[in-house]
């Protein structure tokens, strides 16, 4: 097979194990890109971990390059050098990503001498950024670096980036080359291609003339989490009550939820008609209420349908399916029967969704899974936050979104359907002394990419709450528009 043809069967090989996917994908960045490349599978795949690291080497031969030793950027370009060390009895370093505070300290393990000259293996390039933490290390202990072989080259200008610290890019598949052979595979219509190829022109990330960075990679984390409108949400959604909130908070332009925890339903009912007009939600917790009756989901409904406003009991389900079909439908606050939105741990694992969804779907409910919390802490991150967010992938009709904090720091993708919902949101910032830790609304729409802020103490225990629910409206609202 020559090898151009051994790079279309790779090529056609990564989208098949989705290493290469297509559809509307949220970045580290905060961009939402039209594809989504993600190499971490490849190791699940010896076929393809093979057929990587041999069109990496050829590519490398055919261009001349030539080294002492290699070090692949951490962590997913580990097992292609290890594969390109092996099959080509090359010697190998590796870069610690995080140097340990113990024991030798070194940021580079493996034998060398100084003056050697190291290649480096990296599988994904877009900016340049992450092959340029690995280059600074090597420089330090002496050895020289002058390739970088690469299998996908975004073409965002991370070449142009590494040319101008004097290192040579050799991609194996440049973006362009993988949309060709897709297309013409018949695996991607001319229509995505073209949206695709606008992506990256609009994207673009290398230094300019002057050599200052510019575009989106400019800054690892943006200052604005650039969003579509509610209106184009409601659109990717396939839950009935994500798209009457999106729909809601267009109409209402409000994205203010309001936390009402006071002492009883009396409380509750004439604050929620308060301040009803100025809110897309109104958020409970049901069992705080002494005085809760059979008359508390209608008199609430009521005023839902008068001042056009949803419902969400914060009920934070957390049990097994069976047990929390009871909860959920009857028991002494029937939730299913008055509440448009709740919400639900994932600790028990998938099977609570599907208790929840067999109450909730006919009833067009939708769920919020906790992928984070506001709480100082909270267990709620990392590997958990991932899991909640491809539990909700699975249940598309159903979990309608996350309560989070900071979505636009996960690795993840998630649909742009669900609608992310955050709460230890005030004005001043700060904390209350028993863990809950606050962000402003504008850091909560801008930064941390969030749709809803919900808010508690802020307003029910403002001396006027009508007019603090304004203010924080306002606030969620300006932020939303600006961050468009
Ligand atoms: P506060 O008064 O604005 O602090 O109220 C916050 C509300 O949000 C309160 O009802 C909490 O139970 C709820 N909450 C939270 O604060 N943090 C979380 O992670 C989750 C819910 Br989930």
């Amino acid at each position: 097979m020559s090898t151009e043809d051994k790079i279309d069967a790779l090529i056609v090989r990564l989208h098949e194990i989705e290493a290469v996917k297509f559809g509307e994908f949220t970045l580290k960045s905060g961009l939402v890109s039209p594809i989504y490349v993600d190499l971490r599978v490849i190791v699940s795949y010896p076929d393809v971990l093979a057929s990587v690291a041999g069109c990496m080497w050829e590519v490398l031969k055919r261009n001349g390059a030539e080294f002492d030793n290699m070090c692949g950027v951490p962590y997913t370009a580990l097992p292609i050098a290890t594969c390109m060390s092996l099959n080509n009895d090359c010697p190998m370093l590796m870069r610690r990503k995080e140097v340990k505070d113990y024991g030798t300290k070194k940021a580079i393990e493996g034998a060398f001498t100084s003056g050697q000259t190291c290649l480096i293996v990296e599988d994904l390039v877009t900016s340049g950024a992450s092959v340029m933490e690995t280059v600074e290390p090597l420089n330090d202990v002496g050895l020289v670096t002058k390739d970088v072989v690469v299998l996908i080259d975004r073409e965002q200008g991370g070449e142009a980036r590494l040319r101008s610290h004097d290192l040579r890019l050799h991609a194996v598949l440049p973006l362009s080359r993988v949309l060709k052979t897709l297309e013409a595979k018949n695996l991607m219509s001319a229509e995505l291609v073209a949206t695709v190829k606008a992506f990256i022109a609009a994207n673009q990330t290398g230094p300019n003339a002057s050599g200052n960075e510019m575009g989106a990679a400019a800054a690892p984390t943006p200052a604005v989490f650039k969003r579509d409108s509610y209106e184009h949400r409601a659109t990717l959604t396939e839950n009935k009550c994500a798209k009457d909130l999106w729909n809601l908070m267009a109409r209402k332009k409000t994205n203010l939820c309001v936390a009402a925890d006071v002492g009883t339903a009396k409380e509750l009912i004439v604050l929620a008609d308060k301040i009803g007009p100025e809110i897309c939600i109104l958020k409970t917790h049901c069992d705080l209420y002494p005085d809760f009756d059979d008359a508390f989901g209608a008199t609430l409904l009521e005023l839902a349908a008068k001042h056009d406003f949803m419902i969400f009991e914060d009920r934070k389900f957390a049990d097994i399916g069976n047990t929390v079909v009871g909860q959920y439908s009857s028991g002494v606050h029937k939730i299913a029967d008055w509440s448009h939105i709740t919400n639900a741990h994932i600790v028990p694992g998938a099977g609570i969704i599907d208790g929840l969804k067999q109450v909730g779907l006919p009833k067009g409910r939708g769920l919020l899974l906790l992928a984070e919390m506001s709480s100082a802490g909270t267990m709620a991150k990392g590997q958990y936050t991932e899991d909640a967010i491809a539990m909700a992938a699975k249940h598309p009709d159903f979990v309608m979104g996350f309560i989070s904090t900071r979505p636009s720091a996960w690795k993840g993708a998630w649909s742009r359907g669900l609608v992310q919902m955050t709460p230890g949101v005030q004005l001043g910032g700060g904390g209350d002394g028993l863990g809950q830790q606050y962000n402003t609304p504008d850091r909560v729409i801008k930064e941390c990419g969030s749709d809803v802020i919900i808010v508690g103490r802020g307003i029910y225990k403002a001396a006027d709450p009508v007019a603090s629910a304004a203010e924080y409206r306002k606030a969620g609202w300006d932020a939303y528009v600006s961050a468009l």
